[in-house]
């Protein structure tokens, strides 16, 4: 917790991290649970949201840093990873939070996320996964079922979704959850813990469009069929049983914690800090910064 802080941390409400903008999202969609969510999660963690960063890529989704307090930077499409991890790098004392589609997390921008997960920078990503291009009009996005027909693919995808589940759980994301504004309690909880695990995180949201979503996605029949993995006795601590359970993906919506790493690893911000201090403690003359950078002498 930073010395920054000017309140006491019992102090702080969901409002006081909810900003003058209004959402122009279409009415019902899943993303007001969302933002609702992680305004008690922050009221709950309690840092003042001028020591919050929220990056975003570009995505109806994309909007949420907007809607916040905390400073905000909604970036380009696919790059919300890479921006968050350079601004955490710089100011590791920042909560830096960081959110967007399933397009943005999982097509254009995939490729970040197995690099942020070996890294384990110290970031919450939440993913607003709602199987669609939505900003777009309902495109097929990469977690899109196949077979599904949209304006774009008349005849429907012929290829099988993306498993963001078990795609960050296959490169050893240390703390990996879902949860749906279905149970804005559960979302809530999931959100916190993501922020207060020390290291990357990551939580995928099952947060419906309902403009361009499919029946089956929205919140009513979410709330009939969700299961949470703490009703089937599930031990985060269990990576094999989490990547067995995240196999339903698509099939099955189970909600809370699949797996949170019982001994958290270095992130990589602490690693870096350390080889800074360790470089400056032995750097006293030219040579020694010749050395450092491993350079010949002139
Ligand atoms: C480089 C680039 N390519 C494409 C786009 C167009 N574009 C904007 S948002 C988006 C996809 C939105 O889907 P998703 O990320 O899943 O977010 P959602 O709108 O569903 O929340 C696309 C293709 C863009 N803005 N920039
Ligand atoms: S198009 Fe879909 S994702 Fe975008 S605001 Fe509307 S309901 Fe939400």
């Amino acid at each position: 917790m930073s010395t920054l802080s000017a309140r006491p941390v019992e102090d702080y409400t969901a409002k006081d991290y909810k900003s003058d903008l209004k959402p122009i999202w279409c009415p019902g969609c899943g993303d007001f649970g969302v933002v609702q969510a992680i305004y008690r999660a922050l009221a709950n963690v309690g840092r003042p949201p001028h020591e919050i960063a929220f990056i975003s890529g570009i995505g109806c989704s994309s909007r949420i840093p907007g809607y916040t307090t905390a400073y905000g930077f909604n970036s380009v499409h696919g790059r919300s990873l890479p921006i968050a991890q350079g601004i955490k790098l710089a100011n590791p004392d920042l909560l830096v939070l960081c959110a967007g589609g399933d397009g943005d997390g999982f097509s254009i921008g995939g490729g970040h996320v197995a690099h942020a997960i070996r890294r384990n920078i110290d970031i919450t990503y939440i993913v607003m996964d709602n199987q669609i291009y939505g900003l777009t009009k309902g495109q097929l996005s990469p977690t899109s079922r196949r077979g599904l027909a949209t304006v774009s693919s008349a005849h429907g995808a012929m290829e099988s979704p993306v498993n963001p589940l078990l795609y960050v759980l296959g490169y050893g994301a240390e703390f990996v959850a879902q949860g749906t504004p279905a149970d804005m309690n559960g979302l809530a909880k999931i959100i916190e813990e993501g922020i207060r695990y020390p290291g990357f995180a990551f939580i995928n949201v099952q947060s419906p469009c309902v403009t361009y979503g499919q029946e089956d996605q929205m919140l009513k029949a979410q709330k009939a069929t969700l299961q949470t993995l703490e009703s089937l006795s599930h031990n985060p601590a269990d990576r094999l049983a989490a990547m067995d359970l995240a196999q339903a993906y698509g099939e099955k919506l189970y909600t809370g914690v699949f797996f949170r790493h019982a001994k958290p690893g270095p992130t990589f911000e602490r690693l870096a800090r350390e080889r800074q201090d360790a470089q400056r403690s032995t750097v006293k003359s030219r040579a020694d910064v010749l050395n450092v950078f491993r350079l010949k002498k002139p």
